[in-house]
């Protein structure tokens, strides 16, 4: 989870209600590999950034940020010569993108084609492609892509110089909002998840569930954290919760929907699995079902800082990791290992993990029409960045930390990088301190940001786009400076994005105009 300090003091201006902001469009190259002290970004004309107090991180690690608030604060006087010089105008420098070719990181088959314009793939070939029966099938059509996915219809590479982006105020008067989702019922709902322990509908704010008394919320990153629907929650009632609990342990519980699935039933509570969690902060709290339907679960590295309880690289715990599970298939348990989970034979490593490596996975998702993962991790002192699994990763990804924290070495200035996986996009502590997590954008309303990741920073509310371009190369793009404390992100069920600002509780919509 993001830091969510109350004493956050980096505002940038606010974003007046239902307006329009203008980012000043903003790009930086991503050095695949660099070595060394962090870099500044090519930042031009961009929103001034400066460090801030992340509770829990420890004296050190605040000590470095004040150090890259001093970069920053050098940072923002050239910035405001840049902005002079700019007068306002949109710049006109073209994006630098990304060194990092897909082929390189990913497999092949993950790589887009070249050509323009490109006929969106409904049919996603995914090695989490499931039958319905709960068997494992290697190939096939999504269940939960089928259902979701638009028309097929002849589409354009997304661009980020031919999109503005909008923010709608959606609702308020919310306590701590820090998640959006939908159930997959045709109802139309929207879910919004409350730190605190409760879940309403919005935008009326009807108590949907209310599991307060379960719930430690004490520390910043602490709480409700995470809400996944089962995909037959209609027939079966099941709604999934990741959590603290009041002994300070991360729980994932299954809880089931009464009174025609409006109401969860604090009484139908099964416990699906626990983890120790030595410390408040870094405690993950994502979890959604992927297109091969089986529950995938974020963890954090425990806490701390620079990870303190050594469980970055030790998989022997669900701490740092992403889990894969079977919640369909475990007979008299609450869950089963999917057989083709990347450690199931290997001896002193927890079977049900999928990924490892990770510092604090606050939030992930899939594409609902391709099934790619998408995870962001938020980083220590410098970085922060976003990994990416093709749908046909068969898991097992080592992503690093605290070997490195990003691109970048951490525990020392030379590091053995084999094995690794490295992000796809990441941005330094000068434009933001704590990513989060967004979605690839699959909705109706905005046919200009179709196939764009949209992710944000908790810190500096910067809203961000990640693609890849006809060149195959990553391209992040800092799309428009919101004001918001972005703590999440959310779909509803026709792939319309939102946001939650967890400081204001309050939900936008997020739309994408042509220029
Ligand atoms: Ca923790």
């Amino acid at each position: 989870m993001p830091a969510l300090s109350e004493d956050t003091h980096d505002r940038t201006p606010d974003l007046p209600v239902g307006a329009e902001s203008q980012a000043s469009g903003v790009y930086w190259d991503q050095e695949p590999h660099p070595r060394g002290p962090a870099g500044i970004p090519h930042v031009l004309c961009g929103p001034q950034q400066v460090a801030v107090y992340r509770p829990g991180e420890g004296d050190a690690a605040n000590m470095k940020l004040q150090s890259a608030g001093l970069r920053a604060g050098i940072l923002g006087f050239c910035m405001a010569l840049l902005t002079a010089g700019c007068g306002g105008q949109e710049p006109t420098a073209l994006p630098v993108e990304s060194t990092v070719a897909v082929g390189a990181t990913e497999s092949p088959g993950s790589a887009p084609q070249a050509t323009e314009p490109v006929e969106e793939a409904v049919v996603a070939t995914t090695g989490r492609g499931r039958s319905e029966t709960g068997e494992a099938v290697r190939t096939g059509v999504p269940q939960t892509a089928v259902a979701t996915a638009p028309p097929a219809r002849a589409a354009t590479r997304f661009d980020p110089k031919r999109v503005t982006l909008r923010l709608e105020r959606f609702a308020g008067e919310l306590n701590q909002p820090l998640f959006v989702t939908h159930a997959g019922d045709g109802s139309g709902r929207i879910f919004a998840v409350e730190k605190g322990g409760t879940i309403r509908t919005i935008p009326g704010g009807d108590l949907f569930f209310d599991m307060t008394e379960k719930v430690l919320s004490e520390g910043s990153e602490q709480g409700l954290l995470g809400l996944a629907f089962h995909p037959r929650f209609r027939e079966n009632g099941y709604f999934y919760v990741n959590y603290t609990d009041q002994d300070g342990n991360n729980t994932v519980a299954r809880y089931t929907a009464t009174g025609d699935r409006r109401e969860g039933d604090i009484a139908t509570e099964q416990i699906v699995l626990t983890q120790e969690d030595p410390a408040e902060n870094h405690n993950g709290g994502m979890l959604a079902f992927g297109p091969d339907g089986y529950l995938y679960i974020a963890f954090g590295d425990g806490g701390g800082a620079g990870d303190t309880y050594g469980n970055g690289q030790n998989n022997n715990t669900f701490l740092a990791k992403i889990l894969r599970i079977d919640v369909n298939a475990g007979g008299d348990r609450p869950y089963s290992v999917p057989q083709d989970n990347p450690f199931v034979d290997q001896e002193g490593t927890r079977p049900e993990i999928w990924a490892t490596g990770l510092r604090n996975p606050w939030r992930f998702s899939f594409d609902r029409e391709t099934g790619d993962l998408y995870i962001a991790d938020v980083g220590q002192n410098a970085w922060e960045y976003v990994y990416f699994q093709a749908a046909d990763a068969k898991g097992g990804h080592n992503y690093g930390w605290p070997i490195t924290e990003g691109n970048h070495c951490y525990e020392a200035e030379e590091c053995n990088r084999e094995g690794l996986t490295p992000p796809v996009a990441e941005y330094s502590h000068n434009v933001g301190q704590s990513i989060t997590g967004g979605y690839v954008y699959r909705g109706e309303r905005s046919p200009a940001l179709r196939g764009a990741y949209l992710f944000g920073d908790y810190v500096s509310g910067i809203l961000f786009t990640l693609h890849r371009n006809a060149a195959g190369r990553w391209v992040t793009t800092e799309a428009i400076s919101t004001g918001r404390s972005i703590s999440s992100f959310g779909e509803d069920q026709a792939g319309e994005l939102y946001l939650t600002d967890l400081q204001e509780g309050t939900v936008y919509r997020i739309s994408g105009r042509p220029r």
